[in-house]
């Protein structure tokens, strides 16, 4: 049997590598709070990525609740159920009632004509996902909050390296936050990154992120603990090195699989959108089962027979989990493309090392999955006769 192929595979590089990073981190014994790697990785990733400000954080779940209180939001915030858990969650930790609005079908991201009917009075901001890296139609979504005198924080924790017209992805909104964790295409074990744009709102969050300390012996703000340490922020430097190798990568991957699968009828593709440099870190595919022969679920479970875990991301909706359903926006009719698309969505194995034979296997899998339910559907139909 082939080794399981799951749906990511972190990057780790060569151990040696990471020691000289330790073996520095031993001498100077400075583990955390500010370092020589944590202020050295802000900076690199600021230049990197293209943006003014980065401050970086032990997680992304970490990073959304303080870009919440950096902007000091309390109230209704309007988001899309078709994310991770964290997106809503961070909204709850921060005393705010998320409110689901639809998603496009073109994105899977907030569909920003539904957005103006989802406002109040007591809407205070908008948290969109740039769900895949796919960016969301930033130029109306910031109409709509000016307009509105709403603030906008993106969920881009998907988005690492995604350019628009030009420029970092990231430099859109009043805040936009990063995930480094594990499965990420940049990781530092766990990690992430609040993005923002001018040095007051950086020092606050800063503060924010270190228990509300400016010195040694002032508090400005209730703040938490929240910050990245020495060990994150060295792997964080390394992977910086590698990459735009493992960008291109990923993009060679995604035009393989188009390649090998663009012939099954019931299988589409997410569409790549214009004037944008994405990072390829998720490959998701839609199964229609009307078209395919087979559901996404019994495909997601036959595929394991085969070695191969997928994932639903994101199956179920945030909206459909408990704490959420009794929300009046999680209706399943108020958010009529988000549900079809989470019962289609199914994201394959996506890493910069995935191999062309691979490849070859996920597709075979899928095409060898639904022949043999349709030769079962079709015995079935004769034995009936
Ligand atoms: N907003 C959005 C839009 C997000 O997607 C996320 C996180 C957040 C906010 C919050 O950011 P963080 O606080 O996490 O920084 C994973 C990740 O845990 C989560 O970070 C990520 N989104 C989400 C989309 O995916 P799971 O429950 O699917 O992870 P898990 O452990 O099942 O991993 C998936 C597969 O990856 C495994 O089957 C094997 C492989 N894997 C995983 C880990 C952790 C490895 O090979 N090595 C590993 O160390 O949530």
């Amino acid at each position: 049997m082939n080794q399981p192929l799951y749906v990511t595979k972190p990057y780790l590089p060569p151990l040696e590598e990471f020691k000289t990073y330790l073996e520095k981190i031993w001498e100077r014994q400075i583990l955390t709070n500010g370092g020589p790697f944590h202020e050295q990785l802000e900076e690199e990733l600021a230049k990197y990525l293209g943006v003014k400000y980065v401050s970086l954080f032990a997680n992304g779940t970490l990073a959304l609740m303080t870009a919440l209180q950096t902007l000091r939001i309390s109230g209704d915030v309007i988001t899309t159920p078709f994310s991770f858990a964290a997106t809503a969650h961070s909204l709850l930790w921060n005393g705010s009632k998320p409110v689901f609005c639809d998603i496009e079908p073109g994105t899977y991201n907030l569909d920003p004509s539904k957005l103006e009917a989802s406002i109040t009075p007591d809407t205070k901001a908008i948290m969109p996902v740039h769900v895949y890296g796919t960016p969301c139609k930033i130029d109306k979504i910031q109409e709509i909050a000016t307009d509105h005198g709403l603030k906008v924080i993106y969920d881009a924790c998907h988005s690492f390296g995604v350019r628009y017209k030009g420029e970092s992805v990231l430099n859109y909104g009043d805040l936009s936050v990063l995930s480094f964790h594990a499965t990420k295409i940049f990781n530092t074990f766990e990690g992430g990154a609040i993005i923002s744009h001018d040095p007051i709102t950086k020092r606050r969050i800063d503060f924010l992120k270190n228990f509300g300390f400016s010195d040694e012996v002032t508090v400005v703000t209730p703040g938490m603990n929240a910050k990245m340490n020495e060990v994150q922020a060295a792997m964080g430097l390394i992977q910086l090195k590698t990459i735009d190798q493992r960008i291109e990568r990923l993009k060679n991957v995604s035009l393989n699989y188009k390649k090998r699968l663009k012939n099954i009828e019931g299988i589409t593709f997410l569409d790549e959108v214009a004037d944008t440099k994405h990072n390829y870190s998720y490959f998701p595919i839609l199964i229609d089962e009307e078209k395919f022969g087979v559901s996404r679920d019994k495909t997601y479970e036959l595929l394991k027979t085969f070695n191969i875990f997928t994932r639903r991301y994101f199956y179920p909706l945030i909206s459909e989990f408990p704490v959420y359903k009794s929300l009046p926006s999680s209706n399943p009719s108020n958010l009529p493309i988000a549900t079809e698309i989470s019962r289609k969505i199914l994201c394959l194995p996506n890493f910069a090392v995935l191999t062309q034979g691979e490849i070859e296997h996920v597709c075979n899998s899928i095409i060898e999955i639904q022949k043999t339910v349709k030769e079962e559907v079709n015995q079935d139909a004769r034995l009936v006769f």
